[in-house]
């Protein structure tokens, strides 16, 4: 064992995150240096860029309704497994704790999968100002998940995470509503006279409500506050979305665009978070497909008490908003990979609070090659290879030159029961277009590596 504990020292390697160096676990360390060059772009804090714009807009806009956000947008993305997840209530076996899925330096950190990894320490941080009945936080980052690659997924994108909680009182008087219900009230008021102010067209089918036995109340809360709460959750983020797709529909009206929407459409849908409940979605219907905006919930009252606030003392609700998806429908932009690029014909068309559609500039032509190949015999289970693994290998070969990987061939021999893969990757620039000699070097890489990692036998 004290020749194993040296090979150990020796292997153990570190890498550098935000200028802290970390000791990873190479056994489990999967995080690889084109993600870890991705940790220090922020584009969520750069103003002219289209996710810094909506950020912006989105801000403005709830604390335009609401002085009591606290705004905390410098987080770094490397957090404890705690902060991810055990803080807020994931169980263990939970499969979003897979190696397959997040990025992991070794047991403990990992890069966040999501903005709700900084929920305790907000809570923490805010439980001074919840004296004046009413506090809340804004959190924007950068989060990290291990995923397929094509035109809509990138392993970073953006969330926004906001919450509000208000502290309970008891009725005075009997014959009269506690406080904190009067101020929920006025608070729901407060939204929806905006909303009526802006002459909002929004439609929205809620197919929720009467809660359902998968989506139940916390019994510390009252029916009474469990519906008012809702309410303001919902209606707070029907403005943001109404804010930011309206602006959307008028701008496609002065550019006589085709497909304008007559009226925004939204639903929203129950759905399940482990630190809230209830738990919901929220869709928008645009060209023709519902897309997910949004998840929310009530805050589960174990978060309040871990972040060190009293039993039955503070009730509220929070919710995680993808920013990227929808900045490229505001933006229209055609393929994920632009947001990272830094080929100022894209950067200058865009310029601070204001949502303008990218033009593209020259399309460079695609080149498809096929990767096949038969998995080892002796791990003739096809999840030895997880395709998030490969994803990641061809990622790493040819970065943002690859367009997308998709399986087109999964063959199970007859006879011998050998299973056999093929993979048809797309290399394409943004930027340039690529020589047959460089697709071909990349190519090699991929097929050399894939051997070399997984002991797969070419075709
Ligand atoms: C979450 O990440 C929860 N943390 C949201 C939440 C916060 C719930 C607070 C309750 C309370 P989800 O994995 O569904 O949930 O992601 C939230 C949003 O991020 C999605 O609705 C979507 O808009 C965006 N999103 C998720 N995955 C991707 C992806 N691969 N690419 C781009 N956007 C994504
Ligand atoms: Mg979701």
């Amino acid at each position: 064992t004290g020749l194993y504990r040296l090979y150990s020292t020796l292997k153990a390697q570190h890498v550098e995150i935000n200028g802290v160096k970390y000791t990873t676990n190479p056994k489990i360390c999967n995080v690889t240096d084109s993600i870890i060059n991705l940790t220090d772009k922020a584009l969520h804090l750069k103003e002219s860029h289209p996710v810094g714009i909506l950020r912006d807009l989105i801000e403005k806009k709830l604390n335009s309704i609401d002085k009591s956000f606290k705004t905390f947008n410098n987080f770094r993305p490397l957090v404890t497994t705690m902060e991810n997840f055990d803080s807020l209530g994931f169980p263990k076996d939970h499969p979003g704790r897979s190696k397959s899925d997040t990025y992991y330096i070794n047991e403990t950190h990992l890069l966040r999968t999501h903005t709700s990894a900084h929920e305790l320490e907000c809570f923490q941080r805010i439980k001074n100002n919840i004296d004046g009945s009413k506090a809340g936080f804004l959190i924007s980052a950068d989060v990290y998940r291990r995923d397929e690659i094509d035109k809509t997924h990138y392993p970073v994108f953006h969330q926004m995470e906001g919450a509000t909680i208000w502290k309970r009182t008891e009725a005075k008087d009997g014959s009269k509503e506690p406080t904190h219900i009067v101020k929920i009230r006025d608070d729901i008021k407060s939204v929806e006279d905006q909303l009526k102010k802006e002459n909002v067209k929004i439609t929205v089918s809620d197919d929720t409500l009467p809660l359902k036995e998968d989506n139940p109340k916390q019994e510390y809360m009252t029916d009474l506050e469990v519906d008012l709460c809702s309410q303001h959750l919902k209606r707070s983020i029907e403005l943001v979305v109404s804010e930011v797709f309206n602006k959307k529909i008028t701008s496609m009206v002065e550019s006589k665009s085709n497909d304008i929407p007559k009226q925004l459409k939204v639903r929203w849908i129950n759905a399940y978070f482990p630190w809230t409940a209830p738990s919901w979605e929220i869709e928008v219907w645009w060209q023709g497909e519902w897309l997910e905006l949004c998840g929310c919930g009530l805050i589960r009252q174990d978060v309040l008490l871990k972040a060190g606030y009293k039993p039955s003392e503070t009730i509220g609700w929070a919710f995680g908003l993808g920013l990227d998806r929808i900045a490229m429908l505001l933006f229209e932009i055609p393929d994920i990979r632009l947001l990272w690029t830094s080929d100022e014909r894209f950067l200058k068309q865009f310029s601070k609070g204001s949502i303008s559609s990218f033009k593209p500039y020259s399309k460079h032509p695609g080149s498809f090659r096929d990767v096949a190949f038969w998995l080892p015999m002796d791990k003739p289970d096809v999840h030895q290879v997880h395709e998030n693994d490969l994803m990641e290998i061809i990622r790493n070969i040819a970065g943002d030159l690859v367009e997308s990987v998709k399986l087109v061939d999964d063959f199970t021999h007859p006879k011998t029961g050998r299973k056999s893969l093929c993979y048809r990757i797309n290399y394409q620039s943004m930027d340039r277009n690529l020589t047959n000699a460089e697709v071909n070097a990349l190519q090699d890489t991929v097929c050399s590596k894939l051997v070399e990692e997984y002991g797969v036998r070419l075709r």
